[in-house]
């Protein structure tokens, strides 16, 4: 029986969002299991550091382009070079909440950047990738939903919308591309220490709090789950996963000892 890290060998993952956080620490594991990478986001000089790291255990590639931008996202897919242009594992992870206010005085640049991203983001991607991973009937998709994806918190409305479109754009791809044999996952995070919260909060000290008095889920945690669920066998599927940290119980129960 081949082992998980056989299963990956030879394999090649597209990773969105890999400068930061989830996506980051992803990069990290599948580089430590062999795993070629396409790595992507806005930030040159963090790509390139994470590059210059990664390279000593795998195949890297870097893409700067931002995932909003369908003609940036199409130019970036058509100018990998050969040896990176045949993607077995797409990681739609790029994104992030822009703000925390109630939807009367949301602001619509927060909304614009929410949908562009998590939502409109994650489309183009997919369209400039599963084309090929149709025509070679086989691959993986894994999105990065979130709890917010499953449940609507007080003034989480446009970021818990934005999510709740990545898990039915997720159900949506696995029934289009089940006659193909990709698998899609969707794995749905509830809180985990990234920069997440100084996006969403603008760098305000109101991020420091959000981690404070529990242990959050750490980047790692995810991205391991993430390696398991690439890693099952050809017939197993992980279709759709929460993963919350202990001391949450859902988007408003969180066990804090301050
Ligand atoms: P981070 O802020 O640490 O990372 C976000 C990543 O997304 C960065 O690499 C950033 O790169 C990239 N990104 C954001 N917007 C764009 C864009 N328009 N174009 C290209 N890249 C973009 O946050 P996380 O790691 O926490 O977030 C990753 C994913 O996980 C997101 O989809 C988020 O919604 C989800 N999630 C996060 C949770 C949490 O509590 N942290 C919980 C559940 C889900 P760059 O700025 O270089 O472009
Ligand atoms: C990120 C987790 O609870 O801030 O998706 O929405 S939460």
């Amino acid at each position: 029986m081949m082992d998980t890290k056989e299963r990956v060998a030879q394999k090649t993952a597209f990773i969105t969002g890999a400068t930061s956080g989830i996506g980051r620490a992803t990069a990290h594991e599948f580089a430590m299991q062999g795993i070629k990478l396409v790595l992507c986001g806005r930030r040159q000089e963090r790509l390139e550091t994470i590059q210059n790291a990664l390279e000593k255990l795998t195949e890297v590639h870097i893409l700067n382009f931002d995932v909003g931008d369908k003609e940036a996202v199409n130019a970036a897919v058509a100018s990998l070079p050969v040896g990176f242009r045949d993607i077995d594992i797409l990681v739609n992870n790029a994104g992030n909440a822009h703000g925390l206010d109630p939807i009367h005085t949301g602001n619509t640049d927060d909304w614009d950047a929410m949908m562009d991203s998590n939502v409109k983001g994650l489309l183009y991607v997919s369209k400039a990738i599963i084309p090929q991973m149709v025509q070679r009937r086989s691959g993986h998709i894994v999105n990065i939903g979130s709890s917010a994806g499953k449940e609507v918190y007080p003034k989480g409305n446009v970021y818990c919308a934005s999510k709740h479109a990545v898990l039915a754009i997720t159900e949506g791809m696995r029934i289009d591309l089940n006659p193909y044999g990709i698998k899609v996952t969707s794995i749905n995070p509830g809180l985990v220490e990234t920069e997440f919260s100084q996006v969403r909060f603008k760098g305000s000290e109101q991020a420091d709090s959000v981690y404070k008095g529990y242990k959050a889920l750490q980047p790692e945690d995810v991205a391991e789950i993430i390696y398991f669920a690439i890693t099952r066998p050809m017939h197993v599927n992980v279709a759709d996963l929460l993963v919350f940290p202990t001391a949450q119980a859902n988007s408003v129960t969180v066990k804090k000892e301050l």
